[in-house]
Protein backbone atom coordinates (compact mmCIF):
# COMPACT_ATOMS: atom_id res chain seq x y z
CA UNK A 1 0.00 0.00 0.00
CA UNK A 2 1.66 3.37 -1.34
CA UNK A 3 0.50 5.94 1.32
CA UNK A 4 1.85 10.15 0.32
CA UNK A 5 1.47 13.29 2.29
CA UNK A 6 0.29 16.13 1.06
CA UNK A 7 1.46 19.49 3.05
CA UNK A 8 0.80 22.53 3.16
CA UNK A 9 -0.45 25.24 5.15
CA UNK A 10 -3.83 25.48 3.52
CA UNK A 11 -4.62 28.77 4.99
CA UNK A 12 -7.21 28.55 3.74
CA UNK A 13 -7.61 25.52 1.20
CA UNK A 14 -7.51 26.64 -2.42
CA UNK A 15 -8.94 25.01 -6.05
CA UNK A 16 -5.54 25.04 -6.36
CA UNK A 17 -4.77 23.37 -3.56
CA UNK A 18 -8.21 20.76 -4.36
CA UNK A 19 -6.88 20.30 -7.59
CA UNK A 20 -3.66 18.85 -6.75
CA UNK A 21 -5.19 16.81 -3.78
CA UNK A 22 -7.69 15.38 -5.88
CA UNK A 23 -5.03 14.38 -8.58
CA UNK A 24 -2.55 13.21 -5.86
CA UNK A 25 -5.52 11.16 -3.97
CA UNK A 26 -5.91 9.20 -7.62
CA UNK A 27 -1.95 8.00 -7.79
CA UNK A 28 -1.68 6.53 -4.30
CA UNK A 29 -3.95 3.93 -2.34
CA UNK A 30 -3.87 6.88 1.22
CA UNK A 31 -3.26 10.62 0.97
CA UNK A 32 -3.09 12.00 4.40
CA UNK A 33 -3.08 16.05 3.73
CA UNK A 34 -0.99 17.39 6.26
CA UNK A 35 -1.96 21.10 7.76
CA UNK A 36 1.42 22.77 9.07
CA UNK A 37 0.62 24.81 12.53
CA UNK A 38 3.22 26.92 11.20
CA UNK A 39 3.87 28.61 15.36
CA UNK A 40 5.94 31.04 13.97
CA UNK A 41 4.07 31.63 11.43
CA UNK A 42 0.57 34.25 12.08
CA UNK A 43 -2.40 32.23 10.05
CA UNK A 44 -6.33 33.89 9.37
CA UNK A 45 -7.77 30.28 10.57
CA UNK A 46 -5.81 28.46 13.42
CA UNK A 47 -4.74 24.64 12.30
CA UNK A 48 -7.85 23.34 13.95
CA UNK A 49 -10.35 25.48 11.59
CA UNK A 50 -8.08 24.89 8.45
CA UNK A 51 -8.51 21.16 9.28
CA UNK A 52 -11.96 20.88 9.70
CA UNK A 53 -12.34 23.14 6.28
CA UNK A 54 -9.95 20.64 4.53
CA UNK A 55 -12.04 17.52 6.08
CA UNK A 56 -15.10 18.94 4.63
CA UNK A 57 -13.72 19.87 1.21
CA UNK A 58 -12.55 16.58 0.49
CA UNK A 59 -15.11 14.95 1.59
CA UNK A 60 -15.31 13.22 -2.40
CA UNK A 61 -11.76 11.15 -2.07
CA UNK A 62 -12.21 8.23 0.08
CA UNK A 63 -8.71 7.48 0.65
CA UNK A 64 -7.82 11.32 2.15
CA UNK A 65 -7.37 12.09 5.36
CA UNK A 66 -6.16 14.78 6.93
CA UNK A 67 -4.00 15.81 10.30
CA UNK A 68 -2.10 18.55 11.48
CA UNK A 69 1.45 18.32 12.09
CA UNK A 70 4.46 20.22 13.60
CA UNK A 71 7.92 19.62 13.47
CA UNK A 72 10.03 18.08 10.53
CA UNK A 73 7.83 17.00 7.40
CA UNK A 74 10.19 13.96 7.03
CA UNK A 75 9.22 12.99 10.34
CA UNK A 76 5.76 13.37 10.19
CA UNK A 77 6.11 11.41 6.91
CA UNK A 78 8.02 8.36 8.93
CA UNK A 79 5.30 7.81 11.50
CA UNK A 80 2.65 7.77 8.68
CA UNK A 81 4.49 4.92 6.72
CA UNK A 82 4.19 7.31 4.33
CA UNK A 83 6.98 7.23 1.44
CA UNK A 84 6.41 9.90 -0.63
CA UNK A 85 5.58 13.68 -0.60
CA UNK A 86 3.09 15.05 -3.20
CA UNK A 87 3.64 19.21 -3.99
CA UNK A 88 1.93 21.11 -6.22
CA UNK A 89 4.17 23.66 -8.62
CA UNK A 90 2.41 27.16 -10.20
CA UNK A 91 5.66 28.42 -11.38
CA UNK A 92 9.42 29.72 -11.50
CA UNK A 93 8.91 30.95 -7.49
CA UNK A 94 7.05 27.94 -6.11
CA UNK A 95 10.18 25.99 -8.42
CA UNK A 96 12.47 27.54 -6.23
CA UNK A 97 11.60 27.37 -3.32
CA UNK A 98 9.58 23.88 -3.54
CA UNK A 99 13.05 21.73 -5.36
CA UNK A 100 14.86 23.22 -2.44
CA UNK A 101 12.99 21.45 0.14
CA UNK A 102 12.69 18.13 -1.61
CA UNK A 103 16.20 17.74 -1.95
CA UNK A 104 16.24 18.60 2.33
CA UNK A 105 14.30 16.62 2.45
CA UNK A 106 15.68 13.21 0.75
CA UNK A 107 18.92 14.34 2.46
CA UNK A 108 17.29 14.10 5.47
CA UNK A 109 15.41 10.51 5.09
CA UNK A 110 15.52 9.54 1.19
CA UNK A 111 12.12 10.74 1.22
CA UNK A 112 11.14 11.75 -2.37
CA UNK A 113 9.18 14.45 -3.37
CA UNK A 114 6.46 14.12 -6.98
CA UNK A 115 5.80 17.26 -8.26
CA UNK A 116 1.92 18.14 -9.98
CA UNK A 117 2.03 21.00 -12.28
CA UNK A 118 -0.69 23.74 -11.86
CA UNK A 119 -4.21 23.60 -13.89
CA UNK A 120 -3.39 26.40 -16.01
CA UNK A 121 -6.42 28.10 -14.71
CA UNK A 122 -5.84 28.10 -11.45
CA UNK A 123 -2.09 28.80 -11.55
CA UNK A 124 -3.50 32.54 -10.32
CA UNK A 125 -4.79 31.03 -7.34
CA UNK A 126 -2.61 31.26 -3.96
CA UNK A 127 -4.30 31.90 -0.30
CA UNK A 128 -2.54 35.14 0.15
CA UNK A 129 -4.92 36.08 -2.71
CA UNK A 130 -7.88 34.70 -0.97
CA UNK A 131 -6.95 36.60 2.61
CA UNK A 132 -5.99 40.17 0.67
CA UNK A 133 -9.20 39.73 -2.01
CA UNK A 134 -11.13 38.78 1.21
CA UNK A 135 -9.92 42.02 3.02
CA UNK A 136 -10.95 44.25 0.55
CA UNK A 137 -14.68 42.46 -0.02
CA UNK A 138 -13.58 41.15 -3.76
CA UNK A 139 -15.21 37.90 -4.73
CA UNK A 140 -13.30 34.63 -4.23
CA UNK A 141 -15.95 32.21 -6.00
CA UNK A 142 -12.98 31.41 -8.59
CA UNK A 143 -10.21 30.82 -5.91
CA UNK A 144 -12.07 28.89 -3.06
CA UNK A 145 -15.34 26.09 -2.88
CA UNK A 146 -18.24 27.98 -1.48
CA UNK A 147 -17.86 26.86 2.39
CA UNK A 148 -14.63 28.16 2.39
CA UNK A 149 -15.46 31.47 0.90
CA UNK A 150 -17.86 31.71 3.62
CA UNK A 151 -15.83 30.75 6.13
CA UNK A 152 -13.19 33.61 5.08
CA UNK A 153 -15.79 36.12 5.12
CA UNK A 154 -16.89 35.47 8.47
CA UNK A 155 -13.48 35.40 9.43
CA UNK A 156 -12.27 38.61 7.76
CA UNK A 157 -15.62 40.46 9.79
CA UNK A 158 -14.83 38.70 13.27
CA UNK A 159 -11.40 38.34 13.09
CA UNK A 160 -9.81 36.09 16.04
N1 LIG B 1 -1.89 25.15 -7.86
C1 LIG B 1 -1.03 24.14 -7.56
N2 LIG B 1 -0.35 24.03 -6.39
C2 LIG B 1 -0.56 24.98 -5.47
C3 LIG B 1 -1.44 26.07 -5.69
C4 LIG B 1 -2.13 26.14 -6.96
N3 LIG B 1 -2.94 27.17 -7.26
N4 LIG B 1 -1.42 26.85 -4.59
C5 LIG B 1 -0.57 26.28 -3.73
N5 LIG B 1 -0.04 25.17 -4.26
C6 LIG B 1 0.92 24.26 -3.66
C7 LIG B 1 2.21 24.99 -3.23
O1 LIG B 1 3.11 25.09 -4.27
C8 LIG B 1 2.68 24.07 -2.14
O2 LIG B 1 3.40 23.00 -2.70
C9 LIG B 1 1.41 23.49 -1.54
O3 LIG B 1 0.37 23.77 -2.48
C10 LIG B 1 1.05 24.10 -0.19
O4 LIG B 1 0.97 25.51 -0.29
P1 LIG B 1 0.70 26.40 1.01
O5 LIG B 1 1.01 27.80 0.65
O6 LIG B 1 -0.62 26.09 1.60
O7 LIG B 1 1.72 25.83 2.06
P2 LIG B 1 3.22 26.24 2.42
O8 LIG B 1 4.05 26.26 1.19
O9 LIG B 1 3.20 27.46 3.29
O10 LIG B 1 3.54 24.95 3.33
C11 LIG B 1 4.71 24.81 3.94
C12 LIG B 1 4.91 23.50 4.70
C13 LIG B 1 4.03 23.40 5.94
C14 LIG B 1 4.61 22.33 3.79
C15 LIG B 1 6.41 23.61 5.02
O11 LIG B 1 6.66 24.77 5.76
C16 LIG B 1 6.95 22.42 5.78
O12 LIG B 1 7.20 21.39 5.20
N6 LIG B 1 7.11 22.61 7.11
C17 LIG B 1 7.62 21.58 7.98
C18 LIG B 1 9.04 21.91 8.48
C19 LIG B 1 10.08 21.23 7.65
O13 LIG B 1 10.10 20.00 7.55
N7 LIG B 1 10.93 22.04 7.00
C20 LIG B 1 11.96 21.52 6.13
C21 LIG B 1 13.32 21.42 6.75
S1 LIG B 1 13.86 22.90 7.52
Amino acid sequence: MTTAVCPGSFDPVTLGHLDVIGRAAALVDHLVVAVGRNSGKRSLFTAVERVGLLVEVCAPFPNVTVEEFDGLLVDFCTARGATVVTKGLRGASDTDYEVQMAQLNRRLTGLDTVFLPTAPELSFVSSTRVRELAALGGELSDLVPPVVAASVRAKVQTPG
